[in-house]
């Protein structure tokens, strides 16, 4: 559904919808390296969805998932999914042979083989922060298994004829990943064929995430994919999407205080991470991958700002039984909440919207849709209100009747139309030199 303005009156009396055939969508592939903690937790959404499996189905698609970390901690869990992945395609007679998944888990290396580190550096263990420059340093001594590794991945991605999407996906805020992202995208445009195009997939940090919420390497790693997506050798040729994960842990924070502290924390964390990461692939996977191809177009050369607003968590505000008439104010707050929590300054506008919208049909999606475009339209897009951007909006339906959220889709953010860059910054300059040599890179 669109319309060129956003917020023009409904016809009284709408014509049926002429609804197109059904149409025959061509495969997309789509193939995802992940680097550190956030990165592990995006490949695991993505194998978990299922879609995979369904388009592994079609005959001449293909599907690989490479994750790179320093230590394997976090690399288990998506490796277990893996595996029942391949299961899965077995039991339903699939050929796995159009699936690759490997894990390159990184050591850390004496301290003398990273050569000169600032006075008094103390190396992490595997599994901690790692900061950027170790982490870059960690990358180019493991070059030789980097390059292989990605030779691999590139050489399953160009044995389909089915155009692709490589997402890297990984967390901004921190060390090991966002060290390693930028290089590693170079080394991996230079070996994919021309049909395959690179995205990147960036989650910033939220208010409950402790000392990475607008940490230092945020900062610099937010530099990074501006100077990368604005170089004449831009690795990131299909875009970049920024995903903001903030009102995801307000909606599951808020009004949530009972548990031990710290239990709770670590849980809140978890099912956040998770909750945005779940989101953001069953976009990528929906309807054969057509909506990522569309809303990627306008914001090449720029960032995409792909915040998962959540509106409502199962019983929390909202009960099962209570009144509709509660929902309803509970969802227009929370969608009034968008611009406190996209991580956007309010000086930054586009002239294109997307607003995917995740509800049961028991909640009022007419009136999501009406408080989306208000909110969105009002606070982002050129000319307000009355303005000729685009706005499309989406619904999908929920069987979850007390789950609400909205994905919304803003291209053509620079580093400076980001409120957490400016906010990471000040955790960069409190460093000593030796802390700031440490995350630059
Ligand atoms: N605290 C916490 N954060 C998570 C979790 N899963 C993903 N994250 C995200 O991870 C971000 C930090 O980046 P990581 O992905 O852990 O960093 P990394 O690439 O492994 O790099 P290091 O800092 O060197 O470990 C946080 O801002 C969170 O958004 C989780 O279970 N707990
Ligand atoms: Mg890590």
């Amino acid at each position: 559904m669109s319309d060129d303005n956003p917020l023009a009156p409904e016809p009284a009396t709408e014509p049926a919808p002429w609804r197109a055939p059904a149409k025959v969508r061509a495969p997309h592939n789509i193939h995802a390296i992940g680097i550190g903690r956030t990165g592990a937790a995006y490949i695991e959404a993505l194998i978990r969805t299922g879609e995979v499996e369904d388009l592994l189905a079609v005959p001449g698609t293909r599907f690989a998932a490479l994750l790179i970390d320093i230590g394997d901690d976090d690399l288990l869990v998506p490796g277990d999914y893996a595996r029942s992945l391949k299961a899965r395609l077995r039991s339903r007679g699939i050929s796995t042979d159009g699936f690759h998944y490997e894990s390159l888990v990184l050591a850390m290396p004496d301290q003398a083989a990273l050569g000169q580190l600032p006075k008094g550096t103390a190396l992490p263990k595997a599994g901690d922060h790692v900061p950027r420059a170790i982490a870059k340093a960690i990358f180019a001594l493991n070059a030789e298994a980097g390059e292989s590794a990605l030779q691999r991945f590139a050489d399953h991605v160009k044995g389909s004829d089915v155009p692709s999407t490589v997402l890297l996906a990984y967390g901004l805020a921190g060390g090991t990943s966002s060290g390693m992202a930028v290089d590693l995208a170079q080394l991996l445009k230079g070996k994919l064929p021309a049909s395959a195009q690179v995205v990147g997939v960036g989650q910033l940090a939220h208010s409950g995430d402790g000392d990475y919420f607008n940490s230092a390497a945020q900062y610099q790693a937010i530099d990074a994919v501006d100077a990368a997506l604005q170089s004449s050798t831009n690795p990131f040729g299909g875009g970049f999407f920024v995903v903001a994960s903030e009102q995801s842990w307000q909606r599951l924070s808020a009004y949530t205080s009972t548990g031990l502290k710290e239990v709770r924390q670590r849980f809140k964390q978890m099912v956040t991470n998770r909750f945005v990461a779940d989101s953001f692939m069953r976009f990528v996977m929906s309807d054969g991958s057509e909506h990522l191809v569309r809303a990627l177009q306008p914001g090449r050369g720029r960032c995409t700002l792909f915040d998962v607003a959540k509106l409502t968590h199962p019983g929390v505000q909202v009960l099962p039984g209570e009144a509709g008439s509660k929902w309803d104010a509970v969802l227009q707050q929370w969608i009034g909440f968008v611009p406190k929590y996209s991580r956007l300054r309010d000086s930054f506008r586009t002239d294109y919207a997307e607003v995917h919208v995740h509800a049961s049909h028991d909640m009022q999606t007419d009136m999501i849709d009406v408080s989306f475009k208000e909110v969105i339209a009002s606070h982002y897009l050129n000319g307000g209100k009355s303005g000729k951007a685009s706005y499309l909006s989406f619904h999908n339906e929920l069987f979850d009747v007390l789950t609400a959220y909205g994905n919304v889709i803003l291209p053509g953010a620079l580093k400076d139309d980001f409120a957490a860059y400016p906010a990471s910054k000040v955790s960069f300059d409190k460093l000593d030199a030796a802390g700031r040599l440490l995350e630059q890179a």
